[in-house]
């Protein structure tokens, strides 16, 4: 299975990739507030690819549940010095977390080659002719509702194939809009617009979606669902952290979304070792 992102190409089975996660919001549920200034923001995102992150993810709007919109403005503002101060710096793939078409074409023009589009499609008649024109990597992600309410009462008969159902329905989609479907990868979407059972019932069977035949991104870094297991404030679910993304790995996760890009490579490398002595 071939990732085609503008003149990236990734060939899986692979080991995962790792994609560093650089909020540049002041309300981000974990690192919101701390790269206020672009020189820090920049420095964390040349960090995590020291660490060994092959992809930077900017994001210049919380999708917290609660969280309120942001002008397409205020996130350009945000995420494009970030963007073109990584682009001149390093060599991981720059990917823009944004649902708004105006924000991923400036962007790309900055060097982003990849958008991840949270928005699960909805303002899909001008992301995804974007996305077909300019030949990057698109991120297809589930949420049911949007931010400010999806967590109020989610709601599935079947959440596994509900899912499913809806990222093959959006994978046609996609595909007539002109997009190569190298250029997809799926998300179930952890937290947005689901309860913990909903998001343990998905991780316990992302192998499922592997027959969609596209990269499955996973994001669970820090997110409530480990603060609702354990108990853990969110500055300390790094244990169950990592605990979730050697899970999706041995899943068949082809890429993590992760906080803290050291930590789960270190982590992702036993897991590895452990499935290579198995066949070994
Ligand atoms: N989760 C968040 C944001 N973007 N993108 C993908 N593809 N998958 C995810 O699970 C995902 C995502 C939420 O996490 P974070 O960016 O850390 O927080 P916030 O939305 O508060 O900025």
């Amino acid at each position: 299975m071939i990732l085609s992102a503008l003149h990236h190409r990734i060939e899986f089975p692979r080991p995962p990739v790792v994609m560093g996660i650089l909020n540049v919001t002041p309300d981000s549920f974990f690192d919101g507030g701390r790269f206020a200034h672009v020189e820090q923001a920049v420095e964390h995102g040349l960090r995590m690819e020291a660490e060994g992150a092959e992809v930077i993810d900017v994001g210049g709007e919380s999708t917290r549940p609660g969280a309120a919109d942001v002008s397409e403005e205020e996130e350009c503002s945000r995420v494009l010095p970030v963007i073109a101060g990584l682009s001149a710096r390093c060599r991981a793939m720059i990917s823009v977390d944004t649902r708004k078409p105006g924000v991923a074409r400036r962007a790309i023009d900055l060097g982003a080659c990849i958008v991840n589009d949270v928005g699960a499609g909805e303002r899909c008649s001008e992301l995804w002719p974007l996305v077909a024109e300019s030949g990057v990597g698109y991120v297809l992600m589930h949420m049911q509702g949007a931010p400010a309410t999806m967590q109020q009462s989610p709601r599935y008969e079947d959440v596994v194939g509900q899912v499913k159902r809806f990222l093959e329905v959006r994978m046609e989609g996609i595909l007539s809009a002109g997009v190569r479907s190298e250029q997809v990868m799926l998300d179930v979407g952890i937290g947005f617009g689901k309860r913990l059972e909903h998001n343990l019932k998905l991780l316990a069977c992302l192998g499922e979606f592997k027959g969609l035949g596209r990269p499955l991104v996973t994001g669970l870094s820090r997110k409530s669902m480990i603060g609702e297991l354990t108990g853990a404030a969110v500055e300390n679910r790094l244990p169950g952290s990592l605990a979730g993304a050697c899970w999706a790995a041995m899943s068949g996760t082809e890429i993590l979304r992760v906080h803290d890009v050291g930590e789960t490579i270190q982590a992702l490398r036993v897991v590895e070792a452990l499935s290579r002595a198995r066949l070994a």
